[in-house]
C-alpha cells in the first residue's frame, strides 16, 4: 500500500477504498483538502471579516500592513465576532433538530403522525412532571400534545429560564445568572448572535464571547436537549444493544441501503419501511436476498442505538462507502452531507436522494418528507432504492472485508439501569480511584489529522489510565470499528476500570448517542454533580473533540466550556489571530465559569493532559 493513502487513515477499509478511488481516478475529500494548500492564513486565524461591504477587510498579523479594518474593527473584535458567527450556526443546526423533533410530537399527539407513535411512555411522564404538566388520568397523547408544545415554545421563548437548564446543580445556575449567561430562549439567543456581529454593534471581544457561551448553553441544555429527550419518548430510549460497524457491514448479496445526517424522524420510517414484507418481497423479486439498511453520521447513531443498525463509516468515509459500487441509495436529510456525493453517486447506479426542503444537493433525486405522510414516503424511497439493484455494476463492486463487533445504546437509563438502578456503585468507583474520573470524547473527522488515529489513541490512552469513556458522533464509529465498544476491550484498560467493566459485563467505552445525544452527557454530569453536593466544574471530567471539523462542534465546545468542563481539542478553532481571545478560553475562561480549552493535536500529548486534570480534580475533591 502506498505510503500516502497510509498516512490518511488508521482504517484499513479506507487504504483499501482510497487505493481503488486513485485507480477509477475518483476524487475525495482528501484530494480536495491537498488541493487547497496552503490555506488562507487570514482565514485560518480569523482575521478576515465580511461582515460588511466595506471590506472584506483582513488583519496583517505578522507584516507592516493593517493592523485595523475599515470600521476600525481590530483582530480581537474581528475574531471575537467570527466565533460567535460559528456557535450561532453550530447552536442553529442542533436546534432546528429539536425543533423537528418537538413538531413531529406535536403531530403524533394530534394523530396526524404519519405512523410515529409515542413508544417510551414513562418518560414522558418524568419530562411531563419536570415541566409541570399534569399526567393523572390523561392520555399519553394529550400528555404529549402538552409537552410537545412547551417544548416547542422554549425556542421562541424571550425571558427564559429553559426548563432543562434546571437540571444542572443550584451553584451553577447562580453562576450563570451572576454572569448574565443563562439564555433566555433558544432561537432569541441565536438571533441575538447575528445582531452582534453586525457592522457597528458588539466591539468587546469578551462581551462577544460571553454571549456565545449563553447561545450554547441554549443549545446544550436546550435545543440539543429537547432533541435527545423527545426523540426518546418518540422512538424509545436507548437500551444495550449488539452490532457492528464499518464497511464490511455492506452485503453484495443485498440491496444496500445508507442513511445518512442526523434527524431520527425519516430513518425511524426508513427502518421500519425496510423491514416491510412487501418490500423485502420486492428486493428478491430484483435478484437480491433482501435489504441490508446501514448508517453514517449521526442518523448512522441514532438507528444503531435504538435499532441495531450497523454503522458503516463515520463523515470521511461516506464517499467512501459510494464508491463500493454496492450502495443502492444514499437517503439524506441534513448536516455533515458532501455536496460532492451527488456528482460521485453519479459514477455509479447508486441514488443519492435528499428528503428536507432545507437541503437539496446537486445530482440529487429530491424525494421530500413530511411527517404526516412519514411511512408512505419511507416506502417510496425504499423502494426507489430497490429498483436501482439491478442496475448495480458487477464489475465495479468492491466491498472491504473488515467489520467489528461493537455494544452500543448507553443512554443515561441504560446506565442506571446497568449499575443496578443507581449512580451509586459508579460514585463509589470513582470514590474509591477504580474508575479516575469520566471523559466525554466526541466529534468528527478532519482530512487535517489522519482519520481516526486522534480519536482512537486518545482514547486508549484514556482507558489505560482507568479514566472511563463515554462518546457520541463519529468518535464513537470509530471507537467501534476499532473494536473499543466491546465488554472484551475491557483487557485495555488499566486494573480498576477493567475490574468495574467485567463485573458490570460493560465496554471501557461506552457509546451514547448522536452529537445532539451530548446532553445525554450533561444530564450524568449533573447528576453525579448533585449526588456528590458539588458544582460540575469540580468533578474528574474532561471533553475531547480530537478531529473534530463542523460549526456544531463549536457550539458543543462552548457549551462544555460554560457548563465547567476542561475541553482539549485537536484542531485550533480560528482564534490564533487575536492573542486576547486565545487567553481567554485557554486560561481567563477557568476563572470565569470554572472550564476551559486546551489545543493538542497529539492524542498522546492530549491524553496526558486530561490525566493531569482529572487527578488535580480528584485531589481538590480530597478523593
Ligand atoms: Ni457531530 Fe454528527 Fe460526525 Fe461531526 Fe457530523 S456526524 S453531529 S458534526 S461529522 S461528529
Amino acid at each position: 500500500m502506498k505510503e500516502e493513502i497510509l498516512k490518511k487513515s488508521i482504517d484499513p477499509t479506507v487504504h483499501d477504498m482510497l487505493a481503488v478511488a486513485e485507480a477509477a481516478h475518483l476524487e475525495t475529500a482528501w484530494d480536495r483538502y491537498q488541493k487547497q494548500l496552503p490555506q488562507c492564513g487570514f482565514g485560518e486565524t480569523g482575521v478576515c471579516c465580511r461582515n460588511c461591504s466595506m471590506g472584506p477587510c483582513r488583519i496583517d498579523l505578522f507584516g507592516d500592513g493593517p493592523t485595523k479594518g475599515v470600521c476600525g474593527a481590530t483582530a480581537d473584535i474581528i475574531v471575537a465576532r467570527n466565533l460567535l458567527r460559528m456557535i450561532a450556526a453550530g447552536a442553529a443546526a442542533h436546534s432546528d433538530h429539536g425543533r423537528d423533533i418537538a413538531h413531529t410530537l406535536v403531530l403524533t399527539a394530534k394523530g396526524k403522525g404519519g405512523g410515529y407513535e409515542i413508544k417510551d411512555v414513562a418518560k414522558l411522564h418524568r419530562l411531563a412532571a419536570e415541566y409541570g404538566i399534569p399526567t393523572e388520568g390523561r392520555t399519553k397523547e394529550e400528555i404529549a400534545l402538552d409537552l410537545g408544545k412547551a417544548a416547542y415554545a422554549e425556542f421562541g421563548n424571550q425571558e427564559g429560564p429553559i426548563r432543562f437548564t434546571r437540571r444542572a446543580p443550584a451553584k451553577r445556575v447562580a453562576l450563570w445568572e451572576k454572569l448574565n449567561i443563562d439564555p433566555r430562549g433558544i432561537d432569541r439567543e441565536i438571533v441575538e448572535c447575528l445582531h452582534r456581529t453586525h457592522i457597528g454593534v458588539d466591539n468587546d471581544a469578551v462581551n462577544l464571547i460571553l454571549h456565545g457561551l449563553r447561545t450554547s448553553l441554549g443549545d446544550g441544555w436546550g435545543g440539543s436537549m429537547i432533541a435527545t429527550e423527545l426523540s426518546d419518548v418518540l422512538f424509545g430510549t436507548p437500551k444495550p444493544i449488539w452490532s457492528e460497524a464499518n464497511m464490511g457491514v455492506l452485503d453484495e448479496k443485498m440491496v444496500n441501503i445508507l442513511v445518512h445526517g442526523h434527524e431520527p424522524t425519516l430513518s425511524e420510517m426508513i427502518v421500519a419501511a425496510s423491514q416491510d414484507p412487501e418490500l423485502v418481497a420486492l428486493a428478491k423479486s430484483k435478484g437480491a436476498e433482501g435489504i441490508k439498511l446501514v448508517g453514517t453520521c449521526c442518523t448512522g447513531n441514532e438507528v444503531l442505538m435504538r435499532h441495531g443498525i450497523p454503522p458503516a463509516g463515520n463523515f470521511l468515509q461516506q464517499e467512501l462507502l459510494i464508491m463500493t459500487g454496492a450502495v443502492e441509495a444514499v437517503i439524506v436529510d441534513v448536516q455533515c452531507i458532501m455536496p460532492a456525493l451527488g456528482p460521485l453517486a453519479g459514477c455509479f447506479h447508486t441514488k443519492f436522494i435528499s428528503t428536507s426542503y432545507k437541503a437539496k444537493f446537486p445530482g440529487a433525486t429530491h424525494i421530500e418528507f413530511h411527517e404526516e405522510h412519514a411511512f408512505e414516503t419511507a416506502k417510496q424511497i425504499v423502494r426507489t432504492a430497490i429498483e436501482a439493484f439491478p442496475n448495480r455494476m458487477k464489475d465495479k463492486v468492491h466491498i472491504p472485508k473488515e467489520k467489528s463487533a461493537l455494544m452500543a445504546g448507553f443512554s443515561v437509563e441504560a446506565i442506571v439501569g446497568a449499575l443496578g438502578g443507581t449512580l451509586d456503585p459508579l460514585l463509589e468507583a470513582i470514590k474509591s480511584g477504580a474508575i479516575q474520573g469520566i471523559v466525554a470524547v466526541v466529534g468528527c473527522n478532519n482530512p487535517k489529522i489522519q482519520h481516526d488515529y486522534g480519536h482512537i489513541n486518545l482514547v486508549k490512552e484514556l482507558i489505560k489510565h482507568n479514566i472511563l469513556v463515554v462518546n457520541t458522533g463519529c468518535n464513537a464509529i470509530a471507537c467501534a470499528k476499532a473494536g473499543l465498544l466491546l465488554p472484551e476491550a475491557a483487557e485495555m484498560a488499566g486494573d480498576g476500570l477493567k475490574a468495574v467493566c467485567k463485573a458490570l459485563g460493560i465496554p471501557p467505552v461506552l457509546h451514547m448517542g448522536s452529537c445532539v445525544d451530548i446532553s445525554r452527557i450533561l444530564v450524568a454530569c449533573a447528576a453525579i454533580a448533585n449526588a456528590l453536593g458539588v458544582d460540575i466544574s469540580d468533578l474528574p471530567v474532561a471533553g475531547a473533540a480530537p478531529e473534530w471539523m463542523s460549526e456544531k462542534a463549536v457550539s458543543i465546545g462552548a457549551y462544555v466550556v460554560a457548563s465547567g468542563i476542561y475541553t482539549v481539542l485537536g484542531i485550533a478553532p480560528p482564534v490564533l489571530g487575536s492573542m486576547s481571545v486565545v487567553e481567554l478560553l485557554t486560561a481567563g475562561a477557568e476563572g470565569v465559569v470554572g472550564g476551559k480549552f486546551a489545543v493538542e493535536p497529539d492524542p498522546f500529548k492530549a491524553a496526558a493532559l486530561i490525566v493531569d486534570h482529572v487527578a488535580a480534580k480528584r485531589r481538590a475533591l480530597g478523593i
